[in-house]
């Protein structure tokens, strides 16, 4: 959760035409706007230096820079999103992740694997099975990431989840904020885990990055709740990116 760097890309205007489980119109491209540039305007308060990239506008969908890649310090690794109108954005981040990482590896063989569904704790590495990852994916990204020393772990999350982290989020090193169905999965016997207070579920995909915890706005109880923990919690304006299915991890691959 201490993080140096970052990586986001500025929505391009085909954003409105973004993938979105449920149409509850498109968003209004000058608030979401607006509200990304609140997000990476947080990671640089919060002591992060963020490298920004030029809209893609091929891809509705490649605001959302942690899908297609997975990073360490020591190594990026080019993942294959699962989601057919995003399958390019990989090759599209390549010659940036070139010229940040050391090394830059790919995704073995055909399977798919999105980044929104991995969820890195200090000991270990686990990937939800989702819509986006399929089993092939994930077993051929346990393969590299065993090749890289990391501790992985295949989880499946319950259904009608999106992303194993839109469900939950890490605020600790070892705690996570989840919804309550995917605490009650009980997927991680590790961590210690607060749940989402009812109605709220949205919120999950929160951020925690060097001793801030970042959560969108509107979800007065979670707010309360982890600043009642001793959280410093920072809200974020982040109504339009939800619409598209989005939260505060998906805008930014952070090492
Ligand atoms: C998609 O459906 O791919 C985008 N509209 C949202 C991606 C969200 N990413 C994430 O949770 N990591």
């Amino acid at each position: 959760t201490s993080f140096t760097h970052a990586i986001a890309r500025r929505p391009g205007d085909s954003v409105i035409h973004g993938l979105r489980v449920v149409d509850r119109g498109a968003p209004d491209l000058a608030s979401l706007r607006r509200e990304h540039a609140g997000y990476v305007d947080t990671l640089t308060r919060v002591g992060v230096t963020v490298e920004m990239l030029e809209p893609l506008e091929s891809y509705p969908d490649s605001m959302f820079v942690e899908d297609p890649a997975l990073v360490f310090r020591e190594a990026a690794i080019l993942l294959r999103p699962g989601a057919p109108s995003r399958r390019g954005e990989g090759a599209a981040l390549e010659p940036s992740l070139r010229t940040l990482f050391p090394e830059v590896l790919s995704l073995p063989g055909e399977g798919h694997a999105d980044g929104g569904d991995v969820l890195l704790t200090p000991e270990a590495v686990y990937i939800g099975l989702s819509a986006r990852t399929d089993a092939g994916g994930a077993a051929a990204l346990v393969r590299l990431l065993g090749s890289l020393g990391r501790r992985v772990h295949v989880v499946t999350p319950p259904a009608g989840v999106l992303h194993l982290k839109t469900a939950c989020s890490l605020v600790e090193d070892h705690t996570l904020l989840a919804t309550r169905a995917l605490a009650e999965a009980a997927l991680f016997p590790d961590l210690d885990v607060v749940v989402v207070p009812e109605g709220e579920e949205p919120v999950a995909n929160a951020l925690r990055v060097n001793g801030a915890v970042l959560i969108a706005d509107g979800f007065p109880k979670t707010a309360a709740l982890l600043a009642r923990r001793g959280y410093d919690v920072r809200l974020l304006a982040l109504d339009q990116v939800m619409k598209l299915d989005a939260g505060l991890s998906c805008m930014s691959l952070r090492w």
